[in-house]
């Protein structure tokens, strides 16, 4: 039942992610491809992150944690389907970086969990915000706020 909706706001974000919309940062030997996120409405109080980081050195890092200026906790979370419903769970310990390895926290996988928002996540406006990594440290990053509402949504949010 959740799973075409997911789909269909992965396909959506694919469509809208061109050229002229990417952004990167770099870090050491992570590069990191356009931090993005989603529309909420008004009374949210939860909304979602995602990036693309590749690592090109010869040393894994680790995704640890991070931060944004809307929201007042940042969370690495995970996505499962468990009889047919997509639930999430945070992360622990936070995710590796292999060397020559990409991750990507999309929709409908692995995300950014940004709880407590301050203020509603507005289309075509961006914030700012840091990645954690064990070994390339804090990096300060843009999220770019784009799509079609927010995907958390079609998910179950027990434990949060
Ligand atoms: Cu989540």
């Amino acid at each position: 039942m959740k799973t075409p909706a997911i789909a269909a706001t992965v396909a959506a974000c694919f469509a809208l992610s061109g050229p002229a919309a990417a952004h990167e940062f770099k870090a050491g030997d992570l590069t990191i491809d356009h931090p993005s996120s989603r529309p909420t409405p008004p009374a949210a109080r939860v909304g979602a992150g995602y990036v693309s980081i590749r690592n090109d050195g010869a040393e894994p890092d680790r995704l640890v944690g991070g931060s944004a200026d809307v929201a007042g906790r940042f969370e690495i979370h995970a996505s499962t389907v468990e009889d047919g419903v997509a639930r999430m769970r945070r992360v622990e310990g936070g995710i590796v970086l292999e060397p020559g390895a990409t991750i990507k926290l999309a929709s409908g996988g692995s995300h950014i969990m940004l709880l407590d928002l301050k203020e509603p996540i507005v289309k075509g406006q961006s914030f700012d915000g840091t990645l954690v990594f064990e070994r390339a440290g804090t990096v300060p990053v843009r999220f770019s706020v784009e799509g079609l509402g927010v995907a958390t949504t079609s998910f179950s949010h027990e434990g949060h």
